[in-house]
């Protein structure tokens, strides 16, 4: 069906052709990018196999009421942030959201594709395909705050099992629809204080991820990843898993990325300068897109300069087929639908802003020298008027353009999320 384009967008797309930009032809692309969105946003990282606190160095704060404590609450919650998001969607699952039946219960090591089935027919009636991580936290295996990288050898068997566990399951996910299965390996594994031996736990670690990987698995099917931390919450010390060290892993392990998450590196740093860093090496990356507030706050995503940074390499690269992006964030102090939703819409907008920017152009400038035009060029886009764009893109996907989605999320408040 054919879409009524406004006068705005009509104006709008006039200004950007000037540029030199498409913006139908970005719209077109951007509408079949997948990005991944996490389930862990709905129930503050819980999941359904365990009812202790969340662990591992990462934290939510706040209590609004409402959160999903069952599979159908949490997959009904999801189905309403996909109809408010545009844009093409994959799933992020994480081990501890196995849906066990009829009183079944698996421990972490023996999950089995069986226990996933629910979110594998879930994904395929809505065309999507599904990422996947094994859930090294919330667990009475996790001994003195390490998996993988443990001096004791029970314990990591135990997790090195249950990676493998999860290579199976993603392959699984992979074959059953159709799309790439990106997994991706994360412990909080470190200490609080200042260690007496920081290689001993690096190199159980990486024996134990290799020992993981061995599991077969085809490499174009599961995309297997390792994601660096700087520190975490009662691990502020030393964390097994640093940038040098998950970098290091991918760069000499055949078929493993980096993860990049922008929650992860001091302060001052960008994930935006490090895309393109990456990218001259390694053919895929993954990414894990939150906001970070002063620590790995996780707060929501929003359309924010280094967002919007970041999206713009990914562009400028033209590697969007070759970074595999997925958001990572959780506030338990608003609505968690809405939580959701304001992320996925703030990373989609980052990505239609940077395909809508005139990079050929500005790169000439760079290149030619003429750095006082790139400089005014730079600044005068940033006032283009970008919002007739996006209101004609969400028009284009099916979804509400303006602030109107959040009366859907009020409606489903009332209706659901308060009589939980
Ligand atoms: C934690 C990491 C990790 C988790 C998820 C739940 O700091 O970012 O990716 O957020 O696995
Ligand atoms: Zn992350």
């Amino acid at each position: 069906m054919a879409i009524a384009v406004s006068k705005g967008y009509e104006l709008a797309r006039e200004q950007y052709a000037k540029l030199g930009v498409d913006t139908d032809a970005a719209i077109e692309k951007l509408k079949n990018i997948p990005v991944s969105l996490h389930c862990w946003q709905g129930d503050d990282v819980i999941g359904f196999d365990h009812d202790g606190p969340l662990t591992g160095g990462i934290q939510t704060t706040g209590n609004y009421p409402g959160k999903a404590t069952t599979p159908e609450q949490l997959l009904a919650d999801m189905d309403k942030v996909l109809s408010l998001c545009p844009g093409a969607k994959k799933l992020n699952v994480h081990a501890c959201y196995a849906i066990f039946e009829d009183g079944e219960y698996a421990d972490r090591d023996k999950l089995e594709p069986k226990h996933f089935k629910k979110w594998v027919e879930f994904a395929k009636e809505r065309n999507m395909g599904i990422d996947f991580n094994p859930t090294f936290f919330s667990h009475p295996k996790v001994k003195d705050g390490l998996t993988l990288s443990s001096p004791d050898k029970a314990t990591r068997d135990f997790w090195i099992e249950h990676g493998k566990a999860c290579v199976r399951i993603s392959q699984y996910f992979a074959e059953e629809t159709g799309v790439p299965c990106v997994m991706n390996i994360w412990t909080g594994d470190g200490y609080k204080d200042i260690p007496a031996d920081r290689m001993g736990p690096r190199m159980r670690y990486k024996e134990s991820i290799e020992a993981i990987l061995s599991e077969p698995f085809d490499k174009n099917l599961v995309k297997p990843c390792v994601e660096s931390k700087v520190f975490g919450i009662g691990v502020e010390s030393f964390t097994a898993g640093s940038a040098e060290f998950t970098l290091t892993f991918a760069a000499t392990h055949d078929g493993c990325l980096p993860l990049m998450d922008n929650g992860h590196y001091h302060p001052t740093e960008v994930v935006s300068d490090k895309i393109p860093a990456l990218l001259c090496f390694f053919p895929e990356i993954a990414l894990h897109i939150t906001r970070g507030v002063r620590w790995d706050s996780d707060h929501v995503l929003l359309f924010d300069d280094e967002t919007k940074e970041m999206a713009k390499e990914i562009v400028r690269c033209d590697a969007l087929d070759r970074v595999y992006m997925a958001l990572d964030y959780f506030d338990a102090s608003i609505n968690r639908i809405s939580a959701w939703t304001v992320g996925f819409r703030s990373w989609q907008k980052a990505l239609l802003s940077a395909l809508c920017t005139p990079n050929a152009m500005l790169k000439k400038l760079q290149d030619e020298n003429r750095l006082t035009e790139l400089m005014v060029m730079q600044e005068e886009i940033k006032t283009m008027p970008f919002g007739e764009i996006w209101n004609h893109y969400c028009e284009v996907c099916g979804v509400t353009a303006g602030p109107e989605w959040f009366d859907e999320i009020r409606k489903y408040e009332d209706e659901v999320l308060s009589k939980r």
